[in-house]
C-alpha cells in the first residue's frame, strides 16, 4: 500500500475512546476524557506525564445518580466531553443526549466526580468551556438547527454564551459564532486562547470518512472569527491511509511554542470507505506555531509508520451497555492461572428474569473493548454444570442489532450440522446418556440473524468458545475437552463497522447469557496476537 506524505501519529489509547478532550494539570502532566455513549461505567479518565503515555485512572460516571443509564439505546447517552482545570477544580462538561447538557466537577481527576449540574437552557451537543482571564466563563457548543424560546429558528453552527458554572445558568442569549467552512456538521468546538487572541477549533464533515478539523481566530471571544487559510488543519479523507476519519481535536500548551494536540480516528483494513470496526481511538501529535497559526507540516496522519501504535499497555476493562442489566455480573481474576501477566477472569452472569436474546434483541452483556485487530477472545463453560440458562456465549458486539456470537444452548438446534467430530460421537461414548447441547456461531446483521455453523455435543465436558479477531473479521470456533478445535466459520468484521452498523461506538468482546439462572464463565481471556496495525 502506498502511504502518502504523512506523519505518524501516536495512538494514546486503544479500543473505542472517541472525542478526546485534554487539559493540563496544575502540577504538570495531563488529563484526558472520552465519550462513552450508553456504556457504564462511563466517561473514562486518563492521566499522562508526557502527553504520549497515558494510563486510565478512573471514570467520571460511576453511579446511577450521574447517569440514568437503564433506557439507553445504541449510541445514546454520553457524547463529546470537554475537560478543563480552573482554580483548584476540574470541570467536565458533556452531553447526555437522552437528557441534556451537564457539568461535573472533581478535585482529583481519578474521582469521585460530582453529581450533574444540569444546563437546561443550552440545547445542542458537544459543549465546551473556556475560562477567560477576566473571570468570564464561556460555553460553546454545536447546534444542528432548532427553534429558540422566542420561536426563532437557530441555524446550524457553533454557538457561544456566558455561563455560571456553579449553577448551570446560561447568562446571555447565545450567539452563533461560526458556521464552519463547508456547513457540513461543524461540531466538537473548543475555544482556546493564545496571548490576546481567541481561537476556535472544531470538527467538520461528519465523523465518518469526510471528517476534518478546522481552526479560526478572533481578538474577541464572540468574533468575528478569521478562518485559517490552511484549513482543514487535519484530514485523511479520500486517502488509502490505514487511519481514517481523523478530527475532533483538543489541545494543551496552547500558549506555548510546542502545543499538544489530540484527535481521534479509526483503524481500518485496506478498504475504502473506512471499514474499521474497533471504533474511534485517540492519537496525539505536537505542533509548533508560525505567524499565529499552527504549523502542521501535513494534514494527514497515519498510525503505522512509527510502528509504536500498538505498543500500548493492554487494558482489559469490563463495561456494559447501560440497560437494566447493569450489576448482573461478578467479575473476578481467575486464580488458577500461573502466568500473572495474562488477564484472565472468571465471570458469573445472573440471567434471572432476562428474556432477551442477544443475537436478536440485545441482552445482558459484559465486555472489554477490542483493542487490537488481531486478537483472541475466549471463555470456557461447562454446559451441564455452569450453564443453567437457555443460552450462554461470547460475542463481538457492535450494537444490539450487529453482533457476532459463539454460544451454547440446551437441545439440538434445528439447523445444527451433524457433528462428526463432536465429543459425544468420539471414543465410542454413548451420546444418548448425556443431555444434548448445541454450540453455534451466529451473526445478527441489521437485525437479521444467520447461523454460520454449529456442532452438537453433550453437556458433561467443558467447552471453550472462541472468537479469533483478524484484519478481515472474526473466525468462530469451539474447543472441546479433548483439545480438538472445531471451526464454525468466518464472519466479515465489516458487519460491525460503523459504515454498516451505524452509530459512534466500536467493538466490545464479551460474555452474555439469557434465560434463567447463573452462568459461570471461567478462563475469560482477551489476548492481543500481534502488533500489526
Ligand atoms: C460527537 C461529535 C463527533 O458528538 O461524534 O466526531 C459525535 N465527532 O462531535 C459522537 O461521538
Amino acid at each position: 500500500m502506498t502511504l502518502f506524505n504523512c506523519k505518524p501519529a501516536k495512538r494514546i489509547a486503544s479500543g473505542f475512546h472517541p472525542d478526546p478532550s485534554i487539559c493540563e494539570k496544575p502540577d504538570g502532566g495531563y488529563v484526558m476524557v472520552n465519550s462513552s455513549f450508553e456504556f457504564m461505567p462511563g466517561l473514562p479518565v486518563f492521566e499522562s506525564e508526557d502527553g504520549e503515555h497515558w494510563t486510565k485512572v478512573g471514570h467520571a460516571l460511576s453511579r446511577p445518580s450521574q447517569f440514568p443509564y437503564e433506557s439507553m439505546g445504541n449510541s445514546q447517552g454520553i457524547y463529546a466531553p470537554t475537560i478543563r482545570y480552573h482554580d483548584g477544580l476540574y470541570y467536565l462538561i458533556v452531553t447526555n443526549v437522552n437528557v441534556g447538557n451537564m457539568l461535573l466537577t472533581a478535585s482529583d481527576p481519578s474521582g469521585e466526580w460530582s453529581d450533574p449540574i444540569w444546563i437546561p437552557d443550552w440545547p445542542g451537543i458537544d459543549p465546551s468551556l473556556f475560562f477567560d482571564d477576566d473571570g468570564t466563563v464561556y460555553i460553546c457548543g454545536n447546534e444542528s438547527g432548532c427553534v429558540d424560546e422566542d420561536g426563532n429558528h437557530e441555524e446550524a453552527g457553533i454557538y457561544l454564551s456566558r455561563l455560571d458554572v456553579t449553577t448551570g445558568e446560561v447568562l446571555d442569549k447565545r450567539k452563533r459564532i461560526c458556521g464552519g467552512i463547508t456547513g457540513s456538521n461543524p461540531e466538537g468546538p473548543h475555544m482556546l486562547k493564545r496571548g490576546d487572541m481567541y481561537y476556535l477549533m472544531w470538527a467538520e464533515g461528519g465523523t465518518e470518512s469526510g471528517h476534518m478539523e478546522n481552526i479560526a481566530r478572533s481578538n474577541k471571544a464572540d468574533g468575528p472569527y478569521e478562518m485559517y487559510s490552511g484549513n482543514p488543519l487535519i484530514t485523511n479523507r479520500s486517502t488509502h491511509l490505514t487511519l481514517q476519519a481523523i478530527g475532533h481535536c483538543d489541545c494543551a500548551h496552547f500558549e506555548d511554542e510546542r502545543t499538544l494536540m489530540v484527535f481521534h480516528g479509526t483503524r481500518n483494513n485496506d478498504e475504502y470507505p473506512a471499514q474499521g470496526w474497533i471504533g474511534r481511538e485517540p492519537y496525539a501529535v505536537w505542533f509548533t506555531w508560525k505567524d499565529g497559526w499552527p504549523q502542521l507540516a501535513d494534514q494527514s496522519y497515519d498510525c503505522t509508520l512509527n510502528g509504536n501504535g500498538d505498543a500500548l499497555e493492554h487494558d482489559v476493562e469490563w463495561i456494559t451497555p447501560g440497560r437494566d442489566d447493569y450489576g448482573r455480573y461478578s467479575v473476578s481474576p481467575n486464580q488458577g492461572v500461573a502466568d500473572s501477566d495474562e488477564s484472565v477472569f472468571d465471570i458469573e452472569v445472573s440471567a434471572s428474569g432476562n428474556d432477551f436474546d442477544l443475537p436478536n434483541d440485545g441482552a445482558p452483556l459484559i465486555g472489554t473493548r477490542q483493542t487490537d485487530m488481531d486478537c483472541l477472545f475466549e471463555a470456557a463453560v461447562v454446559p451441564g454444570v455452569s450453564c443453567e440458562t437457555a443460552v450462554a456465549g461470547i460475542a463481538a458486539y457492535g450494537n444490539d442489532k450487529h453482533v457476532i456470537t459463539v454460544s451454547i444452548e440446551r437441545g439440538a438446534a434445528k439447523d445444527s450440522e451433524s457433528a462428526e467430530n463432536a465429543p459425544n460421537k468420539q471414543g465410542g461414548k454413548d451420546s444418548t446418556s448425556a443431555e444434548q447441547y448445541t454450540v453455534s456461531a451466529q451473526v445478527n446483521n441489521a437485525g437479521l440473524r444467520s447461523t454460520v455453523g454449529s456442532i452438537a455435543m453433550d453437556g458433561s465436558q467443558p467447552v471453550t468458545l472462541r472468537l479469533l479477531g483478524t484484519n478481515a473479521g472474526y473466525v468462530c470456533s469451539v474447543q472441546t475437552a479433548d483439545g480438538l478445535v472445531h471451526e464454525l466459520g468466518p464472519v466479515p468484521g465489516k458487519v460491525l463497522s460503523f459504515t454498516n452498523a451505524g452509530g459512534f461506538t466500536g467493538t466490545l468482546l464479551g460474555v452474555f447469557a439469557h434465560g434463567t439462572g447463573q452462568v459461570k464463565f471461567s478462563q475469560v481471556r482477551y489476548q492481543p496476537l500481534m502488533a500489526s496495525r
